[in-house]
């Protein structure tokens, strides 16, 4: 007999998929589930939650999705897969969560959209507790977490605040923010992409539909490509003009200002610190004057802000040699932003799973700021390649190892950062558990 495809395909048995098959479930609309892994971590909850639900482990090629009307993609996986290129090719539709998401949205409520290379999680997690301070009823989360789609099961919620990787824009076409941003482009995830112009692409999506966007002014990659009708507020390290926020000097400090107006000093805002923190500010006070909440709120929020954990996070002193776990910064450019904050000579442990990154862009920084360099994981080598032209760096393949020499080699006053320029996944579950570790060796240290 004729089997009617009346199914949805989820992709993608991790976190995404979950949520999406949570939402599916809820609508009563039937779903069948794969994912490339015999064994995905998160199989037996899965059954538990589903046990209806049709399965799929391994190899899924091209015959799955042509039994389905639509295939729900999970950001992990390449839209250049065969079997969803096969689906493309058939007309079938391909999406992801936030699409999802976008086409669920009731009517009213709004959406704040933060993509970019580096600094998403910190400007997202501002802006919604501006929000929140401000007495909005605000979910947060996207490439965050929670996913997107589970955000919608708070019904009281007026803003969703979102924080959008490139690969969950790739399929995003409905979304409309209330306000989008990209607060910065630098190479990221090449093993993905063919190239940065194709990955900037991909962000640029967040714009379409917007009515008011953020801009950085330093970072010319990000604005362009803007929507035509959309109100415009920039930021940048300079002073700003008319209603563009900028910074200042007055009585000898630096501030943040609007229209040349001081509005709060640097010192002011200890948990976000240097040139970064300066403009993750700004973006986070250029998004919430477009959403019209109080300068009050906004700026009690800056000076409460403690920084999130695994983010340029200070973890105490050895001998007088401060530890700093950055395991968060998964890629060259935030550990560039992370080296070049640092005022004291510097200790670097860096590696990974390099994404196919040029790690050269990283040989002047470190030359200016590191003593000597630790390489680990699959992307020691090319790191030691890199750099060791122009810096002491010694390959030492593990953690563990890297904290030991680290530690044998600081002197009072220097720092050891942990700021990777990689992501974890050749060797951690995700950048937390790498950070977690670096931090459980930090603490075995003799004091
Ligand atoms: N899988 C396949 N086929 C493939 C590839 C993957 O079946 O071709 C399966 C894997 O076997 C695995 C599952 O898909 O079981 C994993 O899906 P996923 O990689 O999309 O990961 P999720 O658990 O759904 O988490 C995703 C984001 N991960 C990625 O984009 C890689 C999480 O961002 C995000 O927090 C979560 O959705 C909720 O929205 C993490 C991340 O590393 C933090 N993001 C990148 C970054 O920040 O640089 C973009
Ligand atoms: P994301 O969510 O985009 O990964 P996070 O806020 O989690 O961004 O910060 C990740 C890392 O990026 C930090 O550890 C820091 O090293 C670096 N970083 C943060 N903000 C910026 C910025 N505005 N420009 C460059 N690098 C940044």
């Amino acid at each position: 007999m004729h089997q009617k495809k009346h199914k949805t395909l989820v992709l993608g048995l991790g976190e995404t998929g979950f949520s999406v098959a949570r939402y599916l479930s809820k609508h009563h609309r039937p779903f069948m589930m794969a994912d490339s892994r015999r064994t995905p971590p998160r199989l037996e909850s899965f059954r538990a939650a589903f046990p209806d639900a049709e399965l799929h482990l391994g190899d899924y090629g091209v015959s799955l999705p042509i039994r389905c009307h639509e295939i729900i993609v999970s950001p992990g996986v390449p839209l250049n897969t065969p079997a969803v290129q096969d689906a493309i090719q058939r007309g079938i539709p391909v999406y992801g969560d936030v699409e999802l998401f976008a086409r669920s949205l009731p009517a009213g409520k709004k959406v704040l959209a933060i993509t970019g290379t580096n600094g998403k999680s910190t400007v997202a997690t501002l802006v919604a507790r501006m929000a929140e301070r401000a007495g909005r009823l605000v979910s947060a989360g996207g490439n965050l977490g929670p996913p997107a789609l589970d955000l919608l099961a708070r019904r009281e919620t007026e803003w969703y605040v979102l924080e959008l990787s490139s690969f969950q824009l790739e399929t995003v076409t409905s979304l409309r923010p209330m306000v989008a941003t990209i607060l910065n482009l630098s190479a990221d995830h090449l093993d993905r992409y063919d190239s940065f112009e194709q990955y900037a692409q991909a962000k640029r999506r967040i714009y379409h539909g917007s009515k008011a966007v953020v801009v950085n002014r330093e970072d010319q990659a990000s604005a362009t490509a803007l929507p035509e009708a959309a109100s415009v507020i920039s930021y940048g390290l300079d002073a700003g003009e008319n209603h563009h926020f900028g910074v200042v000097k007055t009585n000898g400090q630096s501030c943040i200002a609007q229209a040349g107006q001081p509005w709060i000093a640097e010192d002011e805002i200890k948990g976000l610190s240097g040139k970064i923190g300066l403009l993750n500010a700004q973006a986070a006070l250029a998004i919430g004057q477009m959403a019209d909440l109080p300068r009050s709120a906004m700026l009690e929020t800056l000076r409460s802000f403690e920084g999130l954990p695994h983010r340029m996070q200070s973890l105490g002193h050895r001998h007088r040699v401060l530890w700093i776990n950055d395991s968060k910064a998964t890629n060259v450019g935030a550990a560039a932003a992370a080296l070049e904050s640092l005022d004291s000579p510097c200790l670097w442990i860096a590696g990974g799973e390099g994404k196919r990154a040029d790690f050269s862009a990283l040989r002047q920084v470190a030359r200016r700021h590191v003593r000597t360099a630790f390489f680990i994981g699959r992307a020691a080598r090319s790191l030691f390649e890199a750099t060791a032209s122009v810096i002491a760096a010694e390959v030492v393949n593990t953690m563990d190892r890297a904290v030991r020499r680290a530690a044998e080699l600081g002197r009072p006053g220097d720092c050891v950062l942990l700021s990777p320029a990689c992501s974890s996944l050749d060797a951690y579950q995700n950048y937390q558990s790498r950070g977690e570790h670096f931090i459980k060796l930090f603490s075995e240290l003799k004091t």
